[in-house]
């Protein structure tokens, strides 16, 4: 689409203003003529080419807008009649150059971005009126019947609109106008309007009425007008807009959004808080203040600004913007109540929300796409348990054995309030991997197998991985281990001080089970410590003084040498049902220590809610054996249906539907 711009009026009107230039070289602002504005604008709209007709001071128009920066193609045509003619007969002179969709504006018009936005927005042709804009007298008016527009001129006042000189045609609608504008001019009809040549025509075009309502939208045709606009733009331009950004990956998308926002106002971008990002999406790579920076020097950026939840409320409430920017990709789903409530806000103070069509863009996906395959790498993966404990210091893990249980943990999502709740890491548990093969849980299953679940799940995932080590076996074994895993991508390995046939400690005193001296297990926690690679890999020993009934005391003793020997974080297990003896080991812990990671396990005291723990000290709760034993009744209670009726019928019911099931596995392309 091409721009046609008419500036081969004299402008007299406009007294001394126009005694050395046109019009359209007059200043509306600082650093604008009516002129730059305009170009600008539809440059910004995403024009490439603008034909400008020139009359009086033609060579200075052409040297000014050779000063102008940007990109656009810019053709002059000179209407060598200026003096004797109107427009219409400038837009013959330019005929050559216009044989495709036409965005037709007058060259003293000054209007706010949005009218652009809209105009070219319209699937049909279209010229801007507004129904609350009292009719002039001696302007445009358009008279509207039935959607269409049937005339436009300065004389019509029956079911007519106040009207601006400003179209879009699409090429069809404005070949059949400049038809009837070449006929009038070969008839030397060459001083009225070309709105004159349209009214002949509208009856073979679809011309509609966009109604811009209030926005502004007006010609300057005096020093008034010229005081006026000036005035309203100051006003313009003290609007601002709002936009929140929880990305740190920047692509074209997001520039096009940002290009359009800015547009309405000086542009603040709220930048989510890794907290709020970690809670919804991935965690962020870039840290909050790289994110901040990343905005800051982005052209067009007012200001950056920090978002710390996901709802706008506080935000909007301390700046106040004028209009919120967003793609319409949250009118539904789980982000729907945090629109709602961004509506509500600005509805409070009169601000408002401008949606654009999401970018669905391949290209847009695939940027994402390629991004979640890095972040399972094994050195992106490795450190995030680390990332995530800093940014939000506490970590929820569900228990994963397999590639499916995997994905549950990987994908499963709680919305709620506009927020999404998952889990942040996966927990490869020695009792459901154990189960899930129809082992006991005494480190029977060897190490190979166990890192072959591993590599299972880490195919299909993402999220930060801690490895159930039982009891890291010999501390020579353990060494290996520990490369092993790191190399693997597993942040974090967890040790029991327990020594000779480990038992699961949910039997507790009923078996035999044996605790490690300190001191041995703390020569295994440092050898495990110096055969690593890299800063990342973290080591937790678990303590399991409570399980054995040794005490408070002793748990304390071994928390401390633990530490001491390496340990980057402490688990502490009960398996009572009262979590009284878990809280006091993490006061007194915390009394001492307050920055080793503590972890819990609460299958026996499994009433404590994830508030509680992190009120309490607690950093890494784990979830550790849940997906396994829900879905064991589940089975069973299946395989006895089949038995009990002679036929699957009945359990259909229980199952999931194939096309869903088979739609839970990502195929790879
Ligand atoms: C596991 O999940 O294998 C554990 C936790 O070690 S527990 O079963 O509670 O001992
Ligand atoms: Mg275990």
């Amino acid at each position: 689409m091409k721009a046609l711009i008419l500036n081969s009026g004299l402008g007299s009107r406009m007294g001394s203003l126009t005694a050395h230039q046109p019009k359209c070289m007059t200043k509306i602002s600082k650093n604008e003529t009516i002129l730059s504005r305009q170009l600008n604008q539809l440059a910004n709209a995403g024009i490439e080419e603008v034909v400008i007709t020139t009359g009086a001071f033609a060579g200075e128009l052409r040297r000014y807008c050779d000063t102008l920066e940007g990109n656009l193609k810019i053709s002059f045509v000179e209407n060598p009649d200026y003096q004797s003619t109107n427009y219409i007969y400038s837009i013959y002179c330019a005929r050559e150059y216009l044989k495709e969709d036409i965005l037709l504006l007058h060259g003293d018009l000054v209007f706010e971005n949005e009218v652009l936005t809209r105009l070219l927005n319209a699937h049909e042709s279209s010229m801007v009126v507004s129904s609350t804009q009292p009719l002039p007298d001696k302007d445009f008016k358009a008279v509207v019947r039935d959607g269409k527009i049937l005339s436009v001129g300065v004389n019509f006042f029956d079911y007519a609109m106040s009207a601006q000189p400003l179209y879009k045609l699409l090429k069809e609608d404005w070949l059949c106008w400049l038809g009837a504008i070449e006929k009038f001019c070969a008839a030397d009809r060459r001083n009225c309007y070309a709105e004159d040549a349209l009214n002949e025509v509208t009856e073979n075009l679809t011309l509609r009425p966009m109604d811009i309502y209030d926005l502004f939208c007006r010609e300057i045709d005096n020093e008034k007008d010229l005081a006026e606009v000036t005035l309203k733009l100051q006003e313009i331009e003290q609007r601002t807009v709002y936009m929140s950004f929880s990305t740190d990956i920047l692509h074209s998308g997001h520039i096009s959004i940002i290009n359009k926002a800015r547009q309405f106002g000086r542009l603040i971008i709220g930048v989510l808080s890794d907290e709020a990002v970690a809670s919804y999406k991935r965690f962020p790579i870039l840290s909050l203040n790289e994110r901040k920076n990343l905005f800051a020097n982005i052209k067009g950026v007012f200001r950056v600004v920090e978002q710390k939840n996901l709802s706008y409320r506080e935000n909007l409430e301390r700046y106040r913007p004028n209009f919120v920017v967003h793609g319409d990709d949250w009118q539904s789903g789980f982000q729907k109540p945090i629109r709602d409530e961004v509506i509500d806000v600005l509805s409070s103070y009169g601000g408002r929300l401008i949606e654009f069509p999401y970018s669905k863009d391949e290209k847009h996906l695939l940027l994402d796409q390629r991004a979640q395959q890095e972040f399972s790498l094994p050195d992106m993966r490795r450190g995030r348990l680390n990332k995530i404990l800093a940014i939000k210091n506490f970590v929820t893990a569900i228990e994963a054995h397999n590639g499916l249980t995997g994905l549950i943990a990987e994908k499963t999502a709680f919305y709620k309030d506009g927020a999404a709740r998952q889990f942040d890491a996966i927990w490869i548990s020695s009792l459901c991997d154990s189960t899930s093969k129809g082992k006991p849980d005494i480190e029977l299953v060897d190490m190979t197998s166990r890192f072959n679940t591993v590599n299972e799940i880490m195919e299909i995932s993402t999220k930060p991985i801690i490895f159930d080590g039982d009891t890291g076996g010999l501390k020579e074994h353990f060494a290996y281990t520990v490369r092993t895993l790191e190399r693997m991508g597993v942040s974090m390995i967890i040790i029991e001080d327990k020594i000779g046939l480990k038992k699961n400690s949910l039997f507790g005193t009923e078996v035999a089970q044996v605790q490690d001296t300190i001191e041995n297990f703390c020569a295994k926690i440092a050898t495990g410590k110096r055969a690593q690679r890299t800063k990342d890999f973290m080591i937790c020993a678990r303590i399991e003084s409570l399980i054995l009934e040794r005490g408070l005391a002793d748990a304390l003793t071994r928390a401390r040498a633990f530490v001491k020997a390496g340990a980057d974080a402490i688990m502490i297990h009960s398996r009572k049902k009262s979590p009284a003896e878990i809280f006091e080991f993490v006061a007194a812990f915390r009394a001492e220590n307050s920055y080793t990671p503590l972890v819990v396990v609460p299958t026996a005291f499994a009433q404590v809610t994830e508030e509680e723990f992190k009120a309490r000290g607690v950093n890494i709760v784990i979830y550790a054996n849940h997906l396994i034993r829900s879905s064991f009744p589940a089975m069973q209670r299946v395989a006895l249906s089949i038995l009990e009726n002679h036929r699957a019928l009945e359990c259909e019911s229980l199952c999931m539907p194939f096309k869903k099931i088979i739609r839970l596995i990502p195929e790879s392309d």
